[in-house]
């Protein structure tokens, strides 16, 4: 029998989770955040279930594991944590750890207001400010995003015929907008859009295998994420959507990745411009403000490279244990 105490720091970004592991992290092999985030996945994935997955955690529950840097441009490395497993990158989970570790002082940063960070997707650059002891807002400058697929389709038994475009901004989303079938997701409940993503993302795995692999890290591959579009809550925001993760969510903040994605999807086909603001509402109404900051390229796809700012809060620190005499010590999920 053993006993693992995790001390945690629990924010929330714009309104979805995020638990920062501060001490009780285990020590990982790789060269690079990509390889130890496999190497994770391979041996201390109960960490993740049991400080994620119900009773510790819930369905939208996400967090993030900070690591010495691997190179000394960068501040330090990151891992995420979810109820689906590890994301190659995770924006609101991003926005949540820097807003934490600079506020509780577990990172010092080489210069006050940036940071470099390495995640398993790539590096990444932060700007943040800081007003007394509280940061109030984390802009991210992301890995490059790229359109990688026009107008798939596929069948929905609720919906009929759904047509999306698959964009890539951390993690390979579904981009599903407004169409015969799909007036909008002003029109739909949370548990149906949830209902619909479920079945959805399984058919379009099945539909395009193999269809979306990283051109430069073949780990990161597969739609994981579902991004629906609607109307605006507030007529100056410029869209919004409701992101389906995992098996049950639905991200209270407007997606980090998602947000990238998206700006990919309209940069392609001309509907957004180079330092033009996007503000993305989530399905509450909370608010992340996007660019594209300048052209990329990723293999043969045409890029971006998008930033991404937003804020979060911290609200409690949680000392978390996982003992093997608990039957649910490595969590449990009601699907
Ligand atoms: O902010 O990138 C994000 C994200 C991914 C899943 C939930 N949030």
């Amino acid at each position: 029998m053993s006993r693992s105490v995790f001390e945690c720091i629990d924010a929330h970004t714009c309104g979805n989770p995020v638990r920062l592991i501060a001490k009780g992290a285990p020590i990982l092999q790789g060269n690079n955040m990509s390889e130890k985030r496999q190497f994770f996945l391979n041996h201390f994935d109960w960490i993740r279930k049991g400080l994620m997955f119900e009773p510790r955690g819930h369905d939208m529950m996400s967090g993030a594991i900070l690591f010495p840097p691997h190179s000394s441009k960068n501040d330090f490395s990151i891992l995420y944590i979810e109820t689906s497993g590890c994301l190659p990158m995770c924006g609101h989970g991003t926005i949540g750890a820097v807003t934490i570790a600079i506020q509780e002082k577990l990172i010092i940063p080489k210069k006050p207001g940036f940071l470099n960070i390495e995640t398993p997707a790539g590096s990444i650059n932060i700007t943040y400010k800081q007003i007394d002891e509280k940061v109030n807002s984390v802009k991210l400058t992301n890995v490059d995003s790229f359109l990688a697929a026009k107008k798939c389709s596929i069948v929905s038994n609720d919906l009929g015929e759904i047509f999306f475009d698959v964009s890539y901004g951390g993690n390979y989303y579904a981009i599903i907008e407004p169409q015969n079938n799909f007036s909008g997701i002003q029109n739909y409940k949370a548990g149906e859009i949830i209902r619909y993503s479920q079945e959805i993302r399984k058919k379009i795995n099945k539909k395009y295998p193999n269809k979306f692999i990283h051109p430069n890290d073949s780990s990161i591959r597969d739609v994981s994420h579902l991004l629906w579009t609607g109307d605006t809550l507030d007529s100056c925001s410029s869209s919004r959507n409701a992101v389906f993760y995992g098996d049950k969510a639905i991200d209270r903040s407007p997606c980090g990745t998602g947000t990238s994605a998206r700006m990919a999807q309209l940069y392609e086909r001309g509907d957004l411009k180079i330092k033009e603001q996007f503000v993305h509402e989530s399905y509450i109404g909370s608010k992340f403000t996007g660019q594209v900051e300048r052209e990329s390229k990723v293999g043969e796809f045409n890029a971006i490279v998008p930033s991404v700012e937003g804020w979060a809060k911290v609200y409690g620190y949680n000392k978390i244990l996982i003992d093997d005499d608990d039957p649910y010590a490595h969590g449990f999920q009601v699907i």
